[in-house]
């Protein structure tokens, strides 16, 4: 039975070892909180480290750390103590971390770093293949294990590959300055399926793809290494019933059995009635921005003194990466403000803050949620941040308001919180000002929607989405290889051409023949080119058509005295070897007059696109062009095209990277076809790699060889997949002794 291998950093597990006993407990953390649920579902094993390092362990210990582990599923990874300070707190920590939440000033760039991150992805990689079995999934987690799918790709070539990443990916200008950046990538590109929590952080993923390896993107599949592979958003959801029924179960219970913390608050309200209270929980990361939301909170006590003694900021801090040190620093600086804003605030009868630096229990965290009527998370950056989904999900009640940082993949899911900009005091201090004073009936509407959502679109929901998904980009991976020619069917090609009497070969040129140039004057054909199609048109009963979008002048000058038949500007003209042009397609041009000043507005606003006239259509040009902007100028024109299209009924084809408009109804499919007339042909080729192809392919005969040259969906039987193996093929045919 296949499994899937659930692979992070650490295990969901965290041991306490004291006198040679050991105390197992859940790790806190979004991706152990998350996934956990995902593991007891799934017949899973969970690979990662366990927390300890190797000089931490005697040998006994270790055996009772195995055997715990082994009960929950897992198997560990063993790091050593210099792992862990060059691996985690060195370059996953201190570079990847910070660059990935944009705080380039606290990069460090560690040649000693990289190479320990290097090491440890390989250490990984030895567990997972000692565990991998045939059909297997193996799902990897966040940014210290980005080099791994690589790695697993290289020993099983075929294996499905998920990759989550719980963190933002930056825009391309931040992640650029990563001296390790290719590594890095194409680590990654060893997934088939790349999930991130927004839409955002997918894009940004993507437009850095396209900028420093110029992949063919088509919305979110990249043809890369004779592979789809998928990036996608899969916003990260909770386990909703259990904290709803964690709610339950605690509201259910007496005065006397509830919680020590749940009792002092009960207290605390009982004798302070009015008084109300906000509640912030987080790793103690700077990315939390939690001293700007002190500096915040103290504008507000500032700005609205009437809250004094009347509302308690409930800090939870849990301690993270301890060992690093803008951790310490940070550490220091928020006990130091905590301080001096309880000093200046604070009255016998009440204190501003209450800060707690340590974890707590589960059952803690729910009369935390349920009691305290306002959650103030101010993240500078956050891939999600599950506290803001789990507050809501928390409120059976439905009040408490959500003050939430925008910066937040999860703010995208949650508009019904109050949204702010972390960086303005202003804004969060006039929000806790709207949250403490929002109506019941306001706070029940807005609380409905979102938990409706966050029941919707739960944890389980999050993966099964991912697993499915992944599962069909492997599925679309086969099919692609489905229509691959073996060395079966090129045999059974070869035969029917040297069996047939009367053949005749349909080429496409840009992209088919040869590869594309900046600009498509550079694009000449070659001698070895020549010589490919020389010897084919040599082939006798054998016509050989060269079938293209290019002009009539540009193929005069390049095959001029050459024995190819040539079909040019999609099919409006014709010529056999040795003979004039004639015109397939009577057709009106005036439209040009209306469409010319329209593309030169884009040529003018776009650099490094330009247009084409051609003599009977317009084509805008844009492969030089930044290919973000390209790609959303094309969407523009397009758009801005439309009325002019059905007014003169032209149509627009979509190349790579061009844009072409022509009158409707002239293609390569219809050209083909009155070439093909009434001759019988018992051999009929069509070759062509861009969607101006699948006209051809639709309209040749059922039985008819069409070959599509690269990854993409198609009419046509087969694929090859670059223009190097369409030249091959075309030798293997030319060869052929008859
Ligand atoms: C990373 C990304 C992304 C917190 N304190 C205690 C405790 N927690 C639990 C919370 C929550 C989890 O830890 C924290 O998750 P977040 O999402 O808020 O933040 P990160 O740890 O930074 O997680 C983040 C996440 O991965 C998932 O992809 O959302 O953006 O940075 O579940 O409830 N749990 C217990 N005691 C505590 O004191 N028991």
């Amino acid at each position: 039975m296949s499994k899937i291998l659930i692979v992070s950093n650490r295990l969901p597990l965290q041991f306490n070892i004291q006198y040679n006993e050991i105390n197992v407990s859940p790790s806190v953390g979004g991706l152990a909180t998350g996934m956990r649920s995902v593991h007891q579902d799934q017949n899973s094993k969970w690979i990662g480290w366990t927390g300890i390092t190797e000089e931490e362990i005697s040998e006994s210990v270790k055996l009772k750390i195995e055997i715990q582990i082994a009960k929950e599923d897992c198997i560990s990874v063993p790091l050593n103590s210099n792992d862990i300070e060059k691996y985690y707190d060195g370059f996953s920590n201190r570079t990847i971390w910070p660059l990935f939440h944009y705080f380039t000033e606290y990069t460090e760039y560690v040649q000693d770093f990289w190479d320990a991150y290097v090491d440890v992805n390989r250490k990984f990689a030895r567990v997972v293949l000692e565990n991998l079995e045939t059909n297997d999934i193996v799902w990897i987690h966040d940014y210290q294990l980005l080099l791994l799918p690589r790695i697993i790709r290289e020993k099983y070539p075929k294996v499905s590959i998920g990759f989550f990443l719980h963190i933002p990916f930056p825009s391309s200008e931040v992640f650029r300055m990563l001296p390790w950046r290719e590594e890095i990538l194409r680590g990654m590109l060893g997934s088939d399926l790349i999930g991130f929590h927004t839409y955002d952080y997918e894009r940004h993923f993507l437009s850095t793809i396209r900028r420093m390896f110029g992949y063919d993107i088509s919305f979110n599949e990249i043809k890369a290494e004779k592979r789809i592979i998928k990036a996608d958003s899969f916003p990260m959801g909770i386990d909703y019933n259990k904290f709803q029924n964690a709610a339950i179960k605690k509201q259910q219970k007496s005065v006397k059995d509830r919680s020590k913390i749940q009792q002092d608050l009960d207290k605390h309200l009982l004798t302070t009635p009015g008084v109300k209270l906000i509640l912030s929980i987080d790793r103690l990361d700077y990315t939390k921005g939690i001293a700007k939301r002190l500096f915040a909170f103290e504008h507000f006590l500032d700005k609205f003194p009437e809250y004094v003694e009347k509302v308690s900021l409930v800090m939870l801090c849990v301690p993270s990466r301890a060992t690093v040190e803008k951790y310490q620093e940070m550490k220091n600086e928020v006990d130091q403000l905590v301080g001096r804003i309880n000093g200046k605030y604070a009255t016998i009868n009440w204190t501003p803050i209450w800060y707690f630096y340590r974890s707590l229990p589960f059952e803690n965290l729910i009369d935390l949620f349920t009691t305290c009527d306002v959650a103030l998370l101010t993240p500078i950056r956050d891939g999600m941040n599950l506290v803001a989904k789990e507050y809501i999900a928390s409120r059976i009640d439905k009040k408490g308001v959500l003050v939430l940082s925008e910066m937040t993949g999860a703010s995208k899911e949650m508009s019904e919180a109050i949204l702010i900009n972390p960086n303005s005091l202003e804004e969060v201090a006039s929000a806790l000002n709207e949250a403490l004073s929002m109506p019941d009936e306001e706070q029940i509407k807005r609380n409905t929607f979102m938990q409706n959502r966050l029941k919707r679109y739960n944890i389980d929901k999050w993966a099964s989405e991912f697993l499915s998904t992944l599962n069909s980009v492997k599925k679309s991976q086969q099919d692609y290889l489905a229509k691959k020619i073996t060395s079966k069917i090129e045999k059974d090609i070869l035969n029917k051409f040297q069996k047939a009497h009367n053949r005749i070969l349909f080429l496409d040129y840009d992209g088919t023949l040869t590869g594309f140039k900046p600009n498509p004057d550079m694009a000449a054909p070659d001698k070895e080119l020549y010589q490919i199609l020389d010897s084919l048109a040599n082939v006798k009963r054998t016509e050989l058509v060269l079938i293209s979008g290019r002009d009539r002048v540009t193929f005069d000058k390049w095959y001029e005295g050459r024995k190819y038949s040539m079909i040019t500007e999609h099919g409006v003209w014709s010529k056999i070897p040795g003979g004039e042009w004639t015109q397939i397609e009577q057709i009106n041009v005036e439209w040009k007059d209306s469409v010319r000043p329209l593309i030169d507005f884009y040529v003018d606003r776009t650099p490094g696109s330009f247009l084409e006239e051609k003599n009977y259509s317009l084509v805008w040009h844009f492969r030089k062009a930044d290919p973000d902007l390209g790609a959303s100028r094309a969407n523009e024109l397009k758009d801005e095209l439309t009325s002019l299209i059905v007014n003169n009924n032209l149509e627009i084809l979509e190349g790579n990277k061009v844009i072409e408009i022509k009158n409707a109804g002239i293609n390569k499919g219809r050209a083909a076809m009155y070439k093909i007339g009434n001759n019988k042909y018992d051999f009929i080729l069509g070759i062509g790699d861009d969607w101006t192809d699948e006209y051809l392919f639709e309209e040749l005969p059922k039985n008819a060889v069409t070959i599509k040259v690269g990854m993409t969906n198609t009419y046509a039987k087969y694929n090859l997949e670059t223009f190097q193996e369409v030249r091959k093929f075309l030798v293997k045919l030319s060869s052929i002794s008859f």
